[in-house]
Formats: C-alpha cells, sequence, structure tokens
C-alpha cells in the first residue's frame, strides 16, 4: 500500500449525468449482483442533470466520509457508498479509508435519479483514484452494483442494459435533435424508494408477471425506433411502458403511487398536444416529476403548455455525454 501511495494520484473527479428510461427498470433478479428482472433503454441526459464527484483515498482518514450538496451524511447514505467502496477496495487490494464529496446539479429525491448520475460518478471516480484500468463496460458493472440504473450512466446517448450488462446502442450525436423536457413537480424527497417499492412490486404484483412477458418485446421495438429515429413509434412506446410500469406500482400491496394531481395534468397537456400528430412522449418514475420526449423544434411551445401548471419548474436536456473525468476537484 505505501508503493501504491506513492505512484498513484489517490484522487479523482467526475461528472456523470442522469438518464431516463426509455423501457423501464423496477425488479431484481438478483439482489446481491444487482441483476435486472428485465432488459431496459435509456438516454442519458446532459449536464443539466449530473452530478460532480470527488474521491479521496488516504491513509489520513480514520473512516469513510461522505458529503453530499454540502452536508456530511453519517446514515444510511453513507452505509451505502462504504459498501459500494468495500466492493472497490478488494478489487484494488487497498484498505484506505475515502472522502467522497458530490453536488447535483439538481434536488436529490425527487425520482430524477440522483442513484443514477451518483453512483456512475462514485464507481469512476473510486476506481480511478485506486489506479484501476477499466473499459466502460466494465465500469458499467462496478456502477450497477452501487445502483441498476447508475450502469446505463456510463455511456453516454442511447443506452441498452441487458438486465447484467450495458452497452451503447448509438452515442450522443446519433439523435442530437431529440430532447427530454423535465418538470419539476416536486423537490421533496419521496417516501418509498425505488429499492424498496420495486421489491414488493416483484413480490406482490400480478400485472408485473404480465409484464415481463412482454418487456422483450418493447425493447426490440425501442431500440430499432432509435436506430432509424423513428420518433413516433419511439413516443408511442415509451408512454406505454411508462403506464405499464405505473400499473404494476398501483398493482403492488400495499398500492404504490409515485404520480400526483400535478402529474396527471402534464399526461393530459401532452395527450392534448399529440391530437393530430404525436409530437411529444410523457415517462415518469418513481415519483411525480416527468420526463417529455420531444424533437427540438416542439420544445418552445410544449414547455409554453407546461408552464401553464402552477409551480412547475421545466429543465431542457439533450442526449449527453456520458461521465467525464475533471482535474477540477472539489477539494
Ligand atoms: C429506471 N428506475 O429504469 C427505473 C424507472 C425508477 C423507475 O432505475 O435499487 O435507483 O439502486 O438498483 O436504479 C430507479 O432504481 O434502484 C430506477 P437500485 P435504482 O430508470
Amino acid at each position: 500500500n505505501i508503493l501504491l501511495f506513492f505512484i498513484i494520484n489517490m484522487k479523482s473527479t467526475v461528472i456523470a449525468c442522469s438518464n431516463i428510461a426509455f423501457v423501464k427498470y423496477w425488479g431484481k433478479l438478483d439482489k446481491s449482483k444487482n441483476i435486472a428482472m428485465n432488459s431496459s433503454i435509456s438516454m442519458t441526459l446532459d449536464e443539466n442533470l449530473s452530478t460532480k464527484t470527488t474521491v479521496e483515498f488516504s491513509k489520513e482518514f480514520k473512516e469513510d466520509i461522505l458529503i453530499l450538496n454540502n452536508e456530511k451524511y453519517s446514515d444510511n447514505k453513507l452505509l451505502r457508498v462504504s459498501n459500494f467502496l468495500d466492493i472497490i477496495r478488494q478489487k484494488a487490494k487497498v484498505d484506505l479509508f475515502a472522502k467522497v464529496i458530490s453536488i447535483n446539479s439538481f434536488p436529490t429525491g425527487t425520482g430524477i435519479a440522483s442513484s443514477a448520475s451518483g453512483f456512475s460518478a462514485l464507481a469512476a471516480a473510486s476506481t480511478k483514484a485506486l489506479g484501476l484500468t477499466l473499459t466502460n463496460e466494465e465500469l458499467a458493472d462496478y456502477a450497477r452494483l452501487g445502483s441498476g440504473s447508475a450502469s446505463r450512466s456510463i455511456f453516454g446517448g442511447f443506452v441498452l442494459w441487458d438486465s447484467e450488462h450495458c452497452h451503447q446502442i448509438k452515442d450522443e450525436k446519433h439523435w442530437d435533435k431529440l430532447r427530454d423536457i423535465i418538470v419539476i413537480v416536486s423537490s421533496v424527497e419521496k417516501k418509498i424508494s425505488s429499492r424498496a417499492g420495486m421489491k414488493k412490486t416483484v413480490d406482490t404484483s400480478t400485472k408485473y408477471k404480465q409484464r415481463l412477458t412482454k418487456v422483450g418485446k418493447t425493447i426490440e421495438v425501442v431500440q430499432n425506433a432509435i436506430i432509424k429515429k423513428d420518433f413516433e413509434t419511439l413516443a408511442i412506446n415509451i408512454m406505454k411502458d411508462s403506464d405499464n410500469m405505473h400499473e404494476c406500482m398501483f398493482d403492488t400491496e400495499p398500492s404504490l403511487v409515485y404520480l400526483n394531481d400535478t402529474s396527471n395534468k402534464i399526461k393530459e397537456v401532452v395527450n392534448k398536444l399529440n391530437k393530430n400528430k404525436i409530437i411529444a412522449a410523457y415517462s415518469f418514475d418513481a415519483g411525480p416529476n416527468a420526463h417529455i420526449i420531444t424533437r427540438q423544434e416542439n420544445v418552445e411551445l410544449i414547455t409554453r403548455e407546461l408552464l401553464k401548471i402552477f409551480g412547475v419548474q421545466v429543465v431542457v436536456s439533450k442526449p449527453g455525454q456520458g461521465i467525464k473525468y475533471s482535474d477540477d476537484h472539489l477539494f
């Protein structure tokens, strides 16, 4: 370890972005390896929805330290980070504690998947700090152990998580006119985490069993729509898959309801805009915030309509780049 200390710089900083799943991950086949019940497809978002993380390992630290958005954590959040770092420490054969400082560009716990950007940044920064050289595919496998959706955020553009490993379908330049209008309805932390919620759905929902028989076909259709840039097919299937996941959530015992009245108003607005021609798709994760997928040319019109709903804020994202290493450390 002493030798290691001299030959590598044990500090690294990474910016990772969130992602929006067009076909959703909701349920685990293997909890310890974080293997999903079904494949999922996502678009990585840009730096408007990102996490910047600096990790340093040092013999000066007597325990792991986690500072997230300027607040020091010593609860479950720290435990989850420490457990993840244990895997990386074991791989690198290092037993030093780490200091982790992380800043999100958006409010945590709102269903805009802070765990996706958070754990992909942590995976990339911690492995780099310990001098591990990994391919993005290998890095995604580590990120997955922190959080399932984080594995997809390692890559830019359009990503397939085949329930175990991740692959890029197309990079961010492939469909650079595609946009995600994120409608922030509430920045309050959600009551039931995705992790706990999906376990309940797997255990109790019969609709979920039906979902699993159909989602393979949806994956194929959505992947082809991305490759061909077929917006209408993409939009129809994004909405169907989001609705189907939320039906399974509702079918869970006890019922999981993540959308609120404002979310439902957003759905109405999108349905109205789509009356003559499909120009937008709504997608909701485990929270009330909406993602509206559209083409650049329609962003202005759609945003204008959405902002008529009281109290909402919007952030617009392009297809993003995936993880980025930086020399501009947070400490
Ligand atoms: C997704 N979500 O595909 C789905 C849609 C939420 C709804 O991935 O337990 O935080 O850490 O693997 O990745 C959120 O679940 O769960 C999620 P863990 P994660 O984006």
